[in-house]
Formats: structure tokens, C-alpha cells, sequence
């Protein structure tokens, strides 16, 4: 963790709600929001329990909050089920013709028209969650499992994802963009022994060959018994070696639609114990093995609810998107569980932003006619360089408000979201959160907070956050610290799955007492939150964190490479970039072949989004006498700045002059 931070922003545009935003917004003045704050705050069982009758409950809890460091319990003693909640409560409240997924495959039907679109009304999503809830407990699941979900973006990774939840299963949903060995690695830390999963997926353009990676996932481990392999591509069975075809393992393999086809469409909500696990979630640390972020029933629920309903303002007549995988946590919070807990009418898309041009996002939101947009900011900039004439080539009228997530946003991209997406009509809103938060923890009130480019602002209700040094002394104005959260909130995690006393150390040893973010901070003179990025060994590759370590350790897992280390640099794109450092084993030559070969590799071992954007290969790494590589010197290397700083624990100092002169040569 670096001891400095700094931070260069000066930023002094502001940006009120419009009026007319702000006369309909669910809260619309200033002091409605600092009212409910302050309760969250200082009463927060008066808050949260006064929230939690707006849920169904098959009983009632008896404690708000049960509060242990680092141990909190939601909710205690109540029994709700999140899918119940997600859809049987919709159709109770009269929305079950309304659609509540509209999908839009990636594939277009002609030039120009889009994709194939679905509309699933909340009725029929009910018996579609049934009858794959009902599947799964046909082939064993039971209440307490866990099932890994490794789906592309098509409704039934939503289907799966509540089906599990349905009868008390938890999911491990895995990105599709992860690699076997991630799989592997993540079944068997959750202990899954089912897998759903779709014989391919489309993304831009081209085949994802899910099921092969399944497949090849499973000669790592044998824990699956079954796997649920969802017809997306019609790929034909074969020995799934000839190109476009899939392997079939009788006895393992069941086919998605054979499995729900003879299956009711009545499977009863299972009442879950407000603390039971809806899901585990993998996201990378400072150390090299993923951690299983484990989320609860009521108060993950609870937090989703909310903040869709205020950070997003939902209405009922929204078409909202949030444009995230379900394999992150935005797509479980914000395109699944948030969203339907609302009522709302939630716009899916399989495919990439670029496929088959840079208009594909521009041209959904005019046919579907979207009016809440959620994206991240790496996408706005690779929008930003592809140029304005693609969305200006579309009608974005029915856009009336704008949200963003994942990183730090860049003025520029924030005030060309601004101009040319939102015609400078729709506020937006730059949502700070993690997956471990479960929810949007820091972000602006759409028809409240004047927005600034650049930060995400004011704490949502009950979120109590500061900037403070190591011995958790809050700081003064502008000045940086670690951000920390110092009283619990119902979405956050319970525990690391498994593993509490890693939960115990990686969030509440830095700081003793408080939640640590991993994120350093900043607040202006009007308290206003300027997130600054990790300070802890996690770079975020647009928007997706990586640990330093889970590359490294991919790295030396090739013969050819004796040690490595890895840093974030920054990344006119991606916000950060990839620079591994590399030594060899000795009698190995460092050409440009291999190379190649080491990025083969890593996107092998990980996955595309590890790809490194720089191998160096070094003789040896700058290391304090204590053995620590110096990342600092790296990074510093990496980034092509002068070396500046502290030396003076280096080891060998012609070490970092033999980096240097590399650099130059
Ligand atoms: C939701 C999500 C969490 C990390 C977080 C921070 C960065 C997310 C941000 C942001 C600045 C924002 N981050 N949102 N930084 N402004 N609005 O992204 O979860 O993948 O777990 O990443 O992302 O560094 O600590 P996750």
C-alpha cells in the first residue's frame, strides 16, 4: 500500500439536477435526502426495519441487526426468499403481463435491425424459474448447495441464477470470459457439483466455445456430476474437437431444454433464513487465490432493492439497461436481483458494444426506447474515440437519466456522456461500490445531488464512509487516506466462502473496526467522495479487477519463467494496463516468440481480460533486502517516468539501472 496519495484533480464544473427531473424524482430536494441520511445513521433498525416491509416475508424478523465486529447480522430470524421476492411479489402486485426481461441477441436478423429480441413477462419468467428449479432438485440439488453458472448473456443465465435461489441453492456464477482453469479453480473452491452452462455464446462476431471450456474445466477437477449445457448456438454433438462442435459425456451432460421439458411450472419458494447464502462471487485481492465473496438472502435483497429504486429512480413505465455480464457483480445487482425486486422492465443484451459497429449500443437504446442507461466508463471512452457520429445517427430521446461503474471517471468521458449521449438533460450518476458491498454505496441522488466530473459524490442511506489514515483518524478536507465504511450495511458481505479468518484480516485489520475498501480517497470542501484507485496490489483493467499475484502465479507456471512481477499502468483505454516483468530459467532465450507465448499463456490460465499489454524480460527484479519486489520501481519503469522516490531499501541498485537502460535501448 502506498503511504503518499495524491491526487491532481481540480475540478470545478457543477451540475444540478435538472428541475424537471428533480419535481419527479422519488426524493427530490436536498433536505429529504440529509433527513433520511441521518436517520440511516443514527438509527438504522428504525431505517432498515421501516424499508423491509416494502419486502415479502414469510415471517417476519425478530432483530434489525445483530453487530459483532466484523460479524453482521440482517434481519435475524425472518424467512424470505429473494426469488419470491423477484417475481411471485411482481405478479401479487399486478405486473405479472408486464415484461420484466427484454433481450436482444447479438447476431442481427439484417443489416441494421438488430438482434432477435425476446420479451418475458414476469409471469412467464416465474415458470421458467419453476420449471429449471424444479430440474435441478430432478438431478439433486438441494437447498445448501451450490451450483456454478457459466452462461453468455441470453435470459437463462437470469433464469438460472433466480432458479437456484428459488429452492435455497447458492450460485457461483463465473464470467464466460473466464478460462478452464478459473473454472476449475472456482468449482472447486465452492465445492459445485452441478455446472449450467450453454453450448456456446456470440460475442462480437464469433463463437465462445463455453462448453468446451466446461469441459476441459472438468479434467481439472472431478467434483461436477452434471452438467446443464443450454442450446444457445446449435452446435453440433461430435468429438468436440472438430471446430464448432461440442463433446457430449452421457451419463454427465443433460441438455437445458430436456431437463425443464417435462418439468411443472409450480415449484413453491423455499422460505430461506434471512442469513442464508444466495451466492458466492469470485473477485480478485492482493493475494493470488480469487476470494469467494459470500453474500446473504434479506439484506443483499434489501440493499439491491433500494438503491435501484433511488440511485436509478425506477418508474414503472422504465426500460432500463445496465449494460454489465451477470458474471460481475452489477450484472447480479443490477440487472437480476435489483431490477426485478422493482418491478421493472430490464433490457439484457448478449453481445458486444462494437458488433457489428460502435452504433449497436445507440441503435438498442432507440428501438427498445431505454430510458435508464448504466455503463461503465471504459466503454464511454472506447465510445469517445470510435467518434459522435454513431449515436448522433440515433434517436436517444427516450434517455432520462445516465449511470456509470467500475472505475474512477475521467472528466473528459464523463462530459462527453454528458453532451452527446444525455444532450445535457439527463443527470448522471457515478455509483462507487465493490463487489463485497453487494450494493451502490457512494453515489449521487438523480434528482438531488449536483453532480461534479469526476466523483461519485455523497454516501447512499446508511452508508457511513471516511477518509482516514491507518489508525483510522479521520482526515481533513482534500486530503488523501483510505477510504473506509465504518458501521455495517445490509448488502455487505458476510464472509470469504469458507475462509472467515481471511474474511477477518483482508476487510478489518488495516484499519481495526472500520471496513476497508481497498480503495484511497479524497473528500473536497463539500464532502464530496474522489475515489483515486487501489492502493493495495488490484489493478482494474476497464472496470475488472485483477490481482497483481493471480498473474504472477500464471506466469511462473510456465517452465520457461523462474519469477515475475506484474503492475498496473496506466492505460489510455482500459484505465490500467497489464506490464509483467519477467526472468527466465536459465538456458532460455527472451525473444519475441516467446513473448507470444508467455500472453497465449496467461489468457490461457485466466482469461482475455489478463491479457499483459507489455512482457519485459529482466535478469533480475529490484528487490528491497527483505526479498519484497520493489512494484513501485516497476510501475514506474512500466509507466516510462523517471524513477523518483525512495531507493534507498534496494538491494541491487544495477538492477533498476538494467531496467532502465532496457527501457531506453
Ligand atoms: C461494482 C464494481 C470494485 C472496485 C472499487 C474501485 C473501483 C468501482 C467506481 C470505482 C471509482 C467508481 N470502482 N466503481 N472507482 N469510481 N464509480 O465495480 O465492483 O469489480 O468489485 O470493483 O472498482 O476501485 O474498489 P468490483
Amino acid at each position: 500500500m502506498s503511504e503518499t496519495i495524491h491526487s491532481t484533480l481540480e475540478e470545478r464544473r457543477v451540475f444540478p439536477p435538472p428541475a424537471d427531473f428533480a419535481a419527479k424524482a422519488h426524493i427530490g430536494t436536498r433536505a429529504e435526502y440529509e433527513k433520511l441520511y441521518r436517520e440511516s445513521i443514527d438509527h438504522p433498525e428504525q431505517f432498515f426495519g421501516r424499508i423491509a416491509e416494502e419486502l415479502h416475508w414469510f415471517k417476519k424478523w425478530d432483530k434489525v441487526l445483530d453487530w459483532q465486529v466484523p460479524n453482521a447480522k440482517w434481519f435475524v430470524g425472518g424467512k424470505t426468499n429473494v426469488a419470491y421476492n423477484c417475481l411471485d411479489r411482481q405478479i401479487d402486485l399486478g405486473r405479472g403481463d408486464k415484461t420484466a426481461i427484454l433481450w436482444e441477441g447479438e447476431p442481427e436478423t439484417a443489416a441494421g435491425a438488430g438482434g432477435e429480441v425476446r420479451k418475458i413477462t414476469y409471469k412467464q419468467l416465474r415458470d421458467d424459474v419453476s420449471k429449471l428449479a424444479n430440474g435441478l432438485k430432478s438431478i439433486g440439488v438441494k437447498k445448501g448447495d451450490r451450483v456454478t453458472i457459466y452462461m453468455p448473456m441470453v435470459p437463462e443465465a437470469a433464469v438460472a441464477m433466480l432458479a437456484c435461489a428459488r429452492i435455497g441453492a447458492a450460485h457461483s456464477v463465473i464470467f464466460g470470459g473466464f478460462s478452464s482453469q478459473a473454472i476449475a479453480d472456482r468449482v472447486d473452491d465452492a465445492q459445485c457439483t452441478v455446472i449450467i452452462t450453454a453450448d456456446g455464446g456470440y460475442r462480437r462476431g464469433t463463437v465462445v466455445p463455453l462448453k468446451r471450456n466446461v469441459d476441459d474445466a472438468l479434467t481439472k477437477t472431478d467434483r461436477v456430476k452434471k452438467v446443464v449445457v443450454l442450446n444457445r448456438c446449435n452446435m453440433p454433438v461430435a468429438d468436440g474437437v472438430a471446430p464448432g462442435s461440442i463433446a457430449w459425456k452421457e451419463g454427465r451432460d443433460v441438455w437445458y431444454h430436456d431437463l425443464v421439458g417435462t418439468q411443472s411450472a409450480d415449484c413453491p419458494a423455499e422460505p430461506m433464513d434471512s442469513e442464508d447464502t444466495l451466492f458466492v462471487l469470485y473477485t480478485s485481492g492482493s493475494t493470488g487465490k480469487p476470494k469467494g465473496i459470500q453474500h446473504t438472502t434479506a439484506g443483499y435483497l434489501l440493499g439491491t432493492y433500494l438503491t435501484t429504486k433511488y440511485v436509478f429512480d425506477m418508474k414503472p413505465d422504465d426500460v432500463y439497461w445496465c449494460t454489465a455480464d451477470v458474471g460481475w457483480i452489477t450484472g447480479h445487482s443490477y440487472i437480476v436481483y435489483g431490477p426485478l425486486a422493482n418491478g421493472t422492465t430490464c433490457l439484457m443484451y448478449e453481445g458486444a458494444p462494437n458488433h457489428p459497429d460502435f452504433g449497436r449500443f445507440w441503435s438498442i437504446i432507440e428501438r427498445h426506447k431505454v430510458s435508464v442507461f448504466y455503463t461503465a466508463p471504459t466503454a464511454i471512452r472506447a465510445f469517445m474515440k470510435a467518434g459522435k457520429e454513431f449515436p448522433q445517427k440515433h434517436d436517444l430521446s427516450s434517455l432520462r437519466l445516465l449511470g456509470t461503474v467500475g472505475e474512477p471517471i475521467n472528466p473528459e468521458a464523463w462530459m462527453w456522456y454528458h453532451t452527446v449521449i444525455g444532450h445535457e438533460k439527463c443527470p448522471i450518476v457515478d455509483t462507487w461500490w465493490q463487489t463485497e458491498t453487494g450494493a451502490i454505496m457512494i453515489t449521487p441522488l438523480p434528482g438531488v445531488t449536483p453532480t461534479k466530473p469526476g466523483t461519485a459524490t455523497l454516501p447512499f442511506f446508511g452508508v457511513d464512509a471516511a477518509i482516514v489514515d491507518r489508525s483510522g483518524k479521520e482526515l481533513g478536507p482534500n486530503e488523501g487516506g483510505l477510504l473506509v465504511i465504518r458501521k455495517p450495511w445490509p448488502s455487505m458481505l458476510r464472509s470469504i466462502f469458507n475462509d472467515p479468518e481471511r474474511y477477518a484480516k483482508t476487510y478489518w485489520s488495516d484499519v481495526p473496526g472500520y471496513y476497508f475498501t481497498g480503495d484511497g480517497a479524497r473528500r473536497d470542501n463539500d464532502g464530496y467522495f474522489w475515489i483515486m484507485g487501489r492502493v493495495d496490489d488490484v489493478i482494474n483493467v476497464s472496470g475488472h479487477r485483477l490481482g497483481t499475484m493471480e498473474i504472477e502465479s500464471a506466469l511462473v507456471a510456465h517452465e520457461a519463467v523462474a519469477e515475475a512481477a506484474v503492475v498496473g499502468i496506466p492505460h489510455e483505454m482500459k484505465g490500467q494496463g497489464i506490464a509483467a516483468f519477467v526472468t527466465l530459467e536459465t538456458g532460455r532465450r527472451a525473444d519475441e516468440a516467446l513473448k507470444k507465448d508467455l500472453i497465449a499463456w496467461v489468457r490461457k490460465q485466466i482469461g482475455a481480460l489478463a491479457t499483459p499489454d507489455q512482457i519485459r524480460f529482466t535478469e533480475s527484479l529490484p528487490k528491497t533486502r527483505s526479498g519484497k519486489i520493489m512494484r513501485r520501481l516497476l510501475k514506474e519503469v512500466a509507466s516510462g517516468n523517471e524513477v523518483k522516490g525512495d531507493v534507498t531499501t534496494l538491494e541491487d541498485f544495477s538492477v533498476l539501472a538494467k531496467l532502465k537502460e532496457k527501457d531506453e535501448g
